[in-house]
């Protein structure tokens, strides 16, 4: 393989890996132009079987999304409906919401993940209440709620400091903080894509308070549409800067980009070999974030299972009722059982481990 790395000019980014030397944003674009995703891949998958051997992660989740009314305007987005009024908008009591948790009563569920829109009439109680309601119904529950986007929302429409929303979430319940809402940090393609919403730097400086406030978050990237590899690259690497001061990133996630039913659907969604690659880049960059995640429900079954050789060694949850993709025109099932999450491992060669949303060992499965 190191013949192939190269041929494909990479054999100095191979001998960094290999010493432990940081690759930097030169290396990384390199790594997306290289045309040897295979080779990419090796390097990616010595670095996660380093790491985590066989293992592959999973975890026994559900999705809610207790609105899709919102006041941000992001190109990419199938889900958000401007108005409480408007074709298709929706807002859940708080007690339908509790429902999607009290109706699985009989799962072994360790988490709930929510994803709202910007609503802009709610009081701050509805959110705070919804946690409560939550551990009412079943106290073991981790709560991974909010995305830095919606911490950011809340702070200028109730007149609140980010640290404030932090810290009165976390009385109600808020375990950890999802890394939604991160998309690409560059200032070109926010403005762009999202021009009104919480900029790059006030995300990661949520995510900052968040850490220093003892919650553990996960980082995304929607890629696939306007973004170049430098900035693909540089992403990563504001992610990794605040990683080496905090630690708290468990969890790196790359998105890929749906193109339906939005105000981007002329471009082509990303290909197969550009989710591995992304994959496997991150792996590579990211030496200090402990795991890399493909999101099934985003990069498609089939990929996900094979994104286990290029760097990935978690797979997300069951997930279940998944509406932000499927709008989007994602194709996947909205759900997977723990055992179909398993036997897809399993296809793939590696050991499925189900873990909770910190990565402790719920079971393996046999
Ligand atoms: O921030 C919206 C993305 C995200 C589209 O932390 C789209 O464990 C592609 O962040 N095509 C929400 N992507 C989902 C999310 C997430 C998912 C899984 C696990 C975790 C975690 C977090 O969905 C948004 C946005 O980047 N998104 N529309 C679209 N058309």
């Amino acid at each position: 393989m190191y013949g192939r790395l190269a041929a494909g000019g990479l054999r100095d980014v191979a001998d960094k890996v290999d010493a432990g030397v940081r690759l930097e944003l030169d290396d990384g674009v390199r790594l997306f132009e290289c045309p040897d995703l295979l080779a990419i891949g090796w390097l990616a998958n010595r670095e996660r079987e380093r790491r985590h051997g066989p293992q592959a992660f999973f975890n026994h989740n559900i999705r809610l999304e207790a609105t899709n009314v919102c006041v941000a305007s992001c190109l990419f987005c199938a889900f958000a409906r401007l108005q409480p009024g408007d074709d298709g908008a929706y807002t859940m009591t708080l007690e339908q919401a509790w429902d999607k948790l009290r109706v699985r009563a009989d799962q072994p569920l360790t988490e709930v993940h929510v994803v709202n829109g910007l609503h802009p009439d709610l009081p701050w109680d509805y959110y705070l209440e919804l946690l409560r309601g939550f551990k009412r119904i079943k106290p073991d529950i981790h709560l991974k709620c909010f995305t830095a986007v919606e911490i950011a929302f809340f702070a200028d429409l109730y007149g609140k400091t980010d640290e404030q929303v932090l810290r009165e979430l976390m009385e109600a319940g808020l375990d950890s903080l999802p890394g939604g809402g991160a998309e690409v940090f560059a200032e070109r393609v926010r403005r762009k894509i999202c021009h009104d919403k919480c900029d790059g730097t006030r995300w990661l400086e949520i995510h900052r308070i968040a850490h220093r406030l003892g919650l553990r978050t996960n980082v995304t990237m929607l890629y696939g549409h306007i973004e170049t590899h430098a900035e693909r690259v540089d992403h990563m690497l504001r992610a990794r800067a605040l990683q080496d001061d905090t630690g708290g990133f468990q969890a790196f996630i790359p998105l890929a980009f749906h193109p339906d039913n939005n105000r981007m659907e002329k471009l082509p969604a990303p290909s197969a070999a550009d989710t591995l690659r992304v994959h496997a880049v991150a792996r590579l960059m990211l030496d200090n974030i402990p795991h890399v995640k493909a999101f099934w429900i985003a990069t498609g079954v089939e990929v996900a299972q094979t994104a286990l050789w290029f760097g990935v060694d978690d797979l997300d949850g069951t997930v279940q009722e998944e509406r932000i993709y499927h709008m989007a025109g994602a194709p996947t099932p909205e759900a997977m059982t723990p055992a179909e999450i398993s036997r897809l491992i399993r296809g793939a060669g590696r050991t499925p481990v189900e873990r909770d949303t910190l990565y402790n060992v719920v079971s393996l499965p046999a």
